[in-house]
C-alpha cells in the first residue's frame, strides 16, 4: 500500500527508523560470558575516555593527569560528573548521551543525584543488565572486538568456553600482528608458534596458523584492524607483506572479510592514555589498491578523519568489494552523521552500512543508536520526499526493506551469511 502523504511517510520512516531491530558490526562489547571485559553501569559510563578528555578541558592548573590516574574509579567518575554536568551543561554528544541512557532507564534526570542512579543499577547482574539495554536499544546482534593477545581474554576462550551468546560474535583484531610487529612476535613465541621478526616462510606459515586456527576457535564473523593514518599500500614493508602474505589468504580461505579502520594517530597525549589519540589524514588510495588486487577479498572500510569521507564514498562506487560502514569515534557526533549519511545515501543509494556504535560501555548502546536512528530516518524520510514530489510513493514494506537493508541486511549479506534468528 502507498503512502498518502509526506507527513504519514515522515511518521512511519521516524517509528521504523527508532525501531527496527539493528546489527551492530563494531564494538568493543562483551557477553556477559567475559566477566570483568564486559563493561558496564554508571561509574564505568562516565570515565568512558570520551568523557575524560572533555573533563580535562575544564581541569585547572593543580590537577595533574597523574592524581586522576590515581583516584579510584568511583572518584574519576565524580570528578567527571561535577565537571561535565555540575560546573558546566552536557552539551557534547557523549555528554548528552550520558544524560540520555538515564533518561531511557528510567531514572529521574531531573534530580541530578548520582548515588541514586548508582543504587538504582546497584542490584541488577551483568545479564539482567545486557537483556535490559538489548531491549531497550533495539539491538539484536553486537560484534565484539576479540584480541587473543589479551590474557584475560584469551583465558576465556582457551578454558572457559568462549562465547556462548548467540546474539553476540566475535571479529578477530589483529592490530599487533600489523603494528607492532616485534611485540606480535614475542607474543606468537610464548602461544607455541615458531615465528621469528624475520619474514621467513616457517614464520608466514605460523602467521597463518595462529590466524586460521582463532577464526574457527572464535567463529570470528571478520578479521579487524585500525591503522595509523600513514597507511600506505602496497609499500616494501612490514604491513604489505603481512597482509599479502597471512591475512588476505586466510580471509580467503575462511571466506570471511577483512575490516580496516583508517585514520588513527594513537597517543598524541600519552598522558591522557586511551583518551589521548586522535584522527589523521589518511590516503584513500590505499583501499583501492588493496579493492583492486583482491577482487574476491571483501573488505569493510571506515576511515577517522572528515577529509577521507567523500572520497571513501566515491570509490566504494567503483569495488563491489568494498563496504563502507559507521560513522567512527569524532565523526560520530550529530552533524558529521548527518552529513556522511547525507552523501553517502546520495553517492550509494542505501548500499551502505550507515552506522556502528563503537560502544565501550554496555548502556552506550542506548544513546549510539538513539541518536543515530533519529538521523539515518531524517535523512532517509528527506530522500523519499524527493521522490514523493516526483510522484514515487514509497510503501511501508520498501521503508521497511530499505532500513532493513541499512541496519542489518547489507552487513550479512556482504558476510554471505544469514542473519542469526
Ligand atoms: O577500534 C578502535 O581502534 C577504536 O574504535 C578504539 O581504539 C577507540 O578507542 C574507540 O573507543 C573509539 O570509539
Ligand atoms: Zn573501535
Amino acid at each position: 500500500l502507498a503512502i498518502e502523504s509526506v507527513s504519514a511517510m515522515k511518521e512511519t520512516v521516524g517509528r521504523l527508523a527508532m525501531t527496527m531491530p539493528v546489527t551492530d558490526m563494531h564494538t568493543h562489547l562483551f557477553s556477559a560470558d567475559f566477566g570483568n571485559l564486559l563493561l558496564w553501569g554508571i561509574d564505568e559510563l562516565l570515565i568512558y575516555h570520551y568523557l575524560i578528555s572533555e573533563s580535562f578541558r575544564w581541569a585547572d592548573d593543580r590537577e595533574s593527569y597523574d592524581a586522576f590516574w590515581a583516584m579510584s574509579k568511583r572518584e574519576q567518575a565524580d570528578w567527571i560528573w561535577n565537571k561535565l554536568f555540575i560546573e558546566h551543561s552536557p552539551i557534547s554528544e557523549a555528554a548528552n548521551g550520558f544524560i540520555t541512557i538515564l533518561h531511557r532507564l528510567g531514572l529521574d534526570v531531573s534530580s541530578r543525584n548520582l548515588n541514586d542512579y548508582r543504587e538504582a543499577l546497584a542490584s541488577r547482574t551483568t545479564a539482567e543488565q545486557v537483556d535490559e539495554v538489548l531491549r531497550i536499544s533495539n539491538v539484536k546482534h553486537v560484534l565484539m572486538t576479540n584480541d587473543p593477545f589479551d590474557p584475560e581474554e584469551r583465558e576465556i576462550w582457551l578454558n572457559r568456553g568462549g562465547n556462548t551468546d548467540s546474539r553476540f560474535s566475535a571479529a578477530l583484531r589483529v592490530d599487533t600482528l600489523l603494528n607492532d610487529w616485534p611485540n606480535a612476535v614475542v607474543q606468537l613465541r610464548s602461544l607455541g608458534y615458531d615465528a621469528s621478526e624475520e619474514w621467513t616462510e616457517k614464520t608466514k606459515e605460523e602467521v597463518r596458523r595462529f590466524l586460521s586456527e582463532w577464526i574457527v576457535r572464535m567463529d570470528a564473523l571478520y578479521l579487524a584492524v585500525s591503522m595509523p593514518g600513514d597507511f600506505v599500500y602496497p609499500a616494501e614493508d612490514h604491513r604489505t607483506r603481512m597482509i599479502d602474505e597471512a591475512m588476505v589468504p586466510v580471509c580467503q580461505k575462511h571466506g570471511i572479510p577483512f575490516a580496516l579502520m583508517i585514520g588513527v594517530r594513537r597517543r598524541v597525549n600519552p598522558e591522557l592514555r586511551l583518551a589521548g589519540d586522535m584522527s589523521m589524514d589518511s590516503d584513500v588510495s590505499a583501499v583501492e589498491a588493496l579493492c583492486r588486487n583482491y577482487p574476491k577479498q571483501k573488505f569493510l572500510i571506515t576511515m577517522l578523519a572528515r577529509s577521507n569521507q567523500h572520497e571513501l564514498t566515491v570509490l566504494a562506487r567503483k569495488f563491489r568489494n568494498l563496504m563502507v560502514f559507521g560513522c567512527w569515534w569524532f565523526l560520530h557526533i550529530e552533524s558529521m552523521v548527518e552529513e556522511m549519511t547525507k552523501f553517502r545515501l546520495e553517492l550509494l543509494g542505501t548500499s551502505v552500512i550507515p552506522q556502528h556504535s563503537d560502544c565501550r560501555v554496555f548502556e552506550q548502546l542506548i544513546y549510539k543508536w538513539e541518536h543515530s536512528r533519529r538521523i539515518i530516518g531524517q535523512v532517509l524520510a528527506s530522500k523519499y520526499e524527493r521522490l514523493y514530489n516526483s510522484g514515487w510513493s514509497v510503501t511501508e514494506d520498501e521503508i521497511r526493506r530499505d532500513l532493513d537493508d541499512l541496519f542489518n541486511r547489507n552487513f550479512w549479506r556482504f558476510l554471505g551469511k544469514e542473519q542469526p534468528e
